[in-house]
């Protein structure tokens, strides 16, 4: 039998054996050594040569991916460990740590029960380590902490011997206030603890590492490491201290099978009723039950069609099966179904609950689909993202003959990546595409040409705006086109913490009403106004604070729909309206339902909210980014100067030895260029880092020339409209 038929009948042995199966990712801020650490996992598995271990960058396939030397897309593989004597599957998936690929990051999480988290042991627990030790915990995902590059420290760093574990302590109690800082809760049971074996030390790059229960085994501490270290032998601690056993150990005796982990984490991804059959599935990881697989990640393949990878939580997954998928009313049949060892795919018969998946068929899955053999399936949470898009381009064919196929294509990349925003601007015909940063959008316009076979040309990166409101105005009237038909409107800003609730799905029209209404009026809404929510639309409210209207029921479907077309291209520049409420106070309706149709209602509205926004001192929101710059004493005036230029505002400024912490805030549109500055400012000696900070007013000084920049560019007339230009103000 050849050596790969032998480990996927390995794999396919263990697939049935979820107290044998661990479902991982490795987590980490950008260049900590996920996919090093990875490499040296599958070394471990037999998959690859331990002499490639660390330079192979198995989970790195994408030619892409080597060039630049980071990762860009979460790789899944599934292996076989033995431990004690026993084997063990690992499905792991080796995730991105660039911030542009953080929804990589997100949507992993969904599908594993623990995570490595690794962190640099120079550097220390970074931005990044917070932002995805948060998206694990939200997930009930349960980390262990590979400390990685103690070689660094010793041969770089050239710390002594006596601080070494001082030094390496402080990291374990940086990743600890993280955890307690995210959840009090789960820190008690999951803080991370050298002792307890949730701590493990070493190179990932030189192939070796330990931990407490390795030390007591092989006689190694921190003084040999050291030595071996200082030695340049580490060659030999490799062949004694094997990175894959240490981490393998801590990987299965720490992180939980599907069994013990579905029990636990389900309530926290799924809100319906756990007395139901398939409740009691999920919690039991049955095989038998009905089948709930969650859909965590779809790519193209050129032969296979799509291909949706995520985790079955209960049931059996083989070929023929007709599932319902959570959102469409079809059902679709599944043609293969396999599992993922990097690039490759590997058919098997059929994938008992608790695994990670790879299935065909699934036509009609988007990612984050619930797709069940149940047709009134309660869908899963959705998997929300940390970012928004914040940088957008143009996309347009370099043939006109690929305009059809560069719309099928872009639909592809959309659906493949829903961090992506695709759309098309109506008036310009063109195509726009809006991601997390330059770096985001420059792979998928690379992608597109390289993988879909259409060339195409992109505009320079441009911010993404919002519209938004800062003070109040109201009555408005709008009127419908035959007089018959008139609606007052109030209108005011939301707080920021209703709009974060609105952007995290917090409230919705779909919970119960006083569910709505109580968490309204904790978040500053007036109690009044939160019984009477009409509708949500984006980031804004519908408030009907009329009584006793005839027909206004019947009518309101209409309104909305009206106040949706005002607030998805709003009135200053087309931009999506965020954060503002529109209280209807009076309405006067024609009698007759012939005469208050869609083209009355609509239109009165929508004109009424397009002035309204105008009178309430307008504004535009543009999107922030927290930046972190560590950099020696003497370079810091250099850094200062980049963020001081670039309209930034220091929030923040530490000393640790030589070198200073800023933590400041800039708005996106000054970033641009910013990493060729920061390194000439700096002589190259600042490491830095960003995430999204959200959106924030622009400055008052700045509105009227930004406004008539965008609007210029959509092809409209530069200047601001007026309320006039809308309507008729009472
Ligand atoms: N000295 C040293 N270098 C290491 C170690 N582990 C990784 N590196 C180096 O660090 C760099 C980043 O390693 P990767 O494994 O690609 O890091 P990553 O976390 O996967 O990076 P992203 O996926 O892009 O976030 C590479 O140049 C590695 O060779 C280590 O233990 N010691
Ligand atoms: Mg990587």
């Amino acid at each position: 039998m050849g050596k790969r038929k032998k480990l996927v009948e390995r794999v396919t042995t263990l697939l049935d054996k979820p107290e044998y199966i661990r479902n991982i990712g490795t987590v980490a801020h950008i260049d900590h050594g996920k996919t090093t650490l990875s490499d040296n996992m599958v070394a471990g598995a037999g998959m690859i040569s331990m002499d490639l271990a660390g330079k192979q960058l198995f989970m790195d396939f994408d030619p892409l991916e080597q060039a630049r030397g980071i990762t860009i897309d979460a790789a899944n593989i599934s292996m076989v460990h033995e431990v004690d004597g026993k084997e063990y599957l690992i499905n792991l998936i080796d995730t991105p740590g660039h911030v542009d690929f953080g929804g990589d990051v997100t949507r992993a999480m969904r599908a594993v029960d623990g995570a490595i988290v690794l962190v640099d042991a120079v550097e220390g627990a970074m931005p990044q380590t917070e932002t995805v030790l948060r998206q694990a915990l939200r997930e009930g995902v349960r980390p262990v902490l590979f400390i990685n590059k103690v070689d660094r420290l010793i041969n770089e760093l050239k710390i002594e011997k006596k601080d070494m574990a001082v030094r390496l302590g402080k990291v374990i109690d940086n990743v600890n206030k993280l955890i307690h800082g995210i959840n009090e809760e789960k820190y008690k049971v999951w803080k991370v603890d050298a002792a307890a074996g949730t701590v493990a030390f070493g190179s990932a790059k030189y192939n070796w590492a330990i931990s407490v229960p390795m030390m007591k085994k092989t006689g190694i501490g921190f003084d040999q490491v050291f030595d071996y270290c200082h030695s340049g032998n580490m060659r030999e601690l490799a062949e004694k201290c094997p990175l894959y056993r240490a981490v393998n150990d801590m990987v299965v005796r720490n992180l939980p099978s599907p069994l013990e982990a579905q029990k636990e984490r389900i309530s926290n991804i799924w809100k319906g009723d756990f007395n139901t059959p398939v409740g009691k599935a999920m919690l039991a990881c049955d095989p038998n039950g009905p089948v709930v697989f969650m859909v965590t990640k779809i790519k193209m393949d050129p032969h296979a069609g799509e291909v949706a990878t995520g985790r079955l939580f209960s049931g059996t997954l083989t070929r023929g099966q007709e599932l319902y998928i959570s959102g469409t009313v079809n059902t679709n049949s599944i043609q293969q179904t396999g599992i993922v060892m990097g690039a490759e795919r590997v058919e098997v018969e059929r994938i008992p609950a608790g695994n990670i998946a790879a299935v065909t068929g699934l036509r009609d899955a988007i990612v984050g689909s619930t797709v069940s053999s149940l047709p009134d399936m309660t869908p899963f949470e959705m998997i929300r993202h940390v970012s928004e898009p914040v940088v957008t381009v143009a996309v347009e064919a370099k043939n006109m003959r690929d305009l059809p196929k560069l719309v099928e294509v872009l639909r592809q990349v959309g659906k493949e990546d829903p961090t992506l925003q695709i759309t098309i601007n109506e008036e310009t015909g063109e195509h726009l595409m809006a991601g997390m940063g330059e770096l985001h959008l420059e792979i998928v316009a690379y992608r597109i040409t390289r993988d879909k076979g259409v060339e195409i040309t992109t505009s320079p990166p441009i911010v993404v705006y919002r519209e938004s409101i800062l003070g109040a105005a109201g009555p408005v009237e709008g009127k419908s086109p035959n007089h018959h038909n008139r609606f007052y409107l109030e209108f005011e800003p939301l707080n920021t913490q209703i709009v974060e609730a609105l952007k995290e799905g917090k409230i919705n029209m779909k919970m119960e009403e006083v569910v709505r209404r109580n968490i309204l009026i904790e978040l500053g809404l007036n109690k009044e106004v939160a019984r009477n929510i009409a509708g949500i639309i984006g980031t804004n409210l519908v408030i009907n604070m009329t009584k006793g209207v005839q027909y206004l029921r019947e009518t309101m479907e209409l309104m909305l729909e009206g106040f949706e077309e005002a607030t998805k291209n709003g009135p200053i520049a087309r931009e999506p309206v965020q954060g503002i409420m529109a209280k209807l106070v009076d309405v006067k309706l024609h009698e007759d339902a012939v005469h208050r149709g869609p083209a009355q209602v609509i239109p009165a509205v929508r004109q009424a909210v397009q002035a309204g926004i105008l009178m309430s001192q307008p504004t535009l929101l543009e999107p922030f980014q927290n930046v972190y710059i560590q950099v020696p004493q003497d370079q810091m005036g250099g850094a200062m100067a980049e963020i001081q230029g670039r309209r930034g505002a220091i929030l923040s400024m530490d000393t640790e030895g030589d070198t200073i912490i800023i933590k400041s805030k800039m708005p996106v549109s000054q970033m641009f260029g910013f990493a060729g500055a920061i390194r000439s400012a700096t002589e190259g000696r600042a490491l830095w880092s960003t995430e999204f900070a959200g959106f924030e007013s622009i400055p008052a000084s700045l509105l009227h020339e930004t406004v008539s920049k965008i609007r210029t560019r959509k092809g409209l007339k530069p200047e601001m409209p007026k309320p006039s230009d809308y309507l008729k103000v009472v």
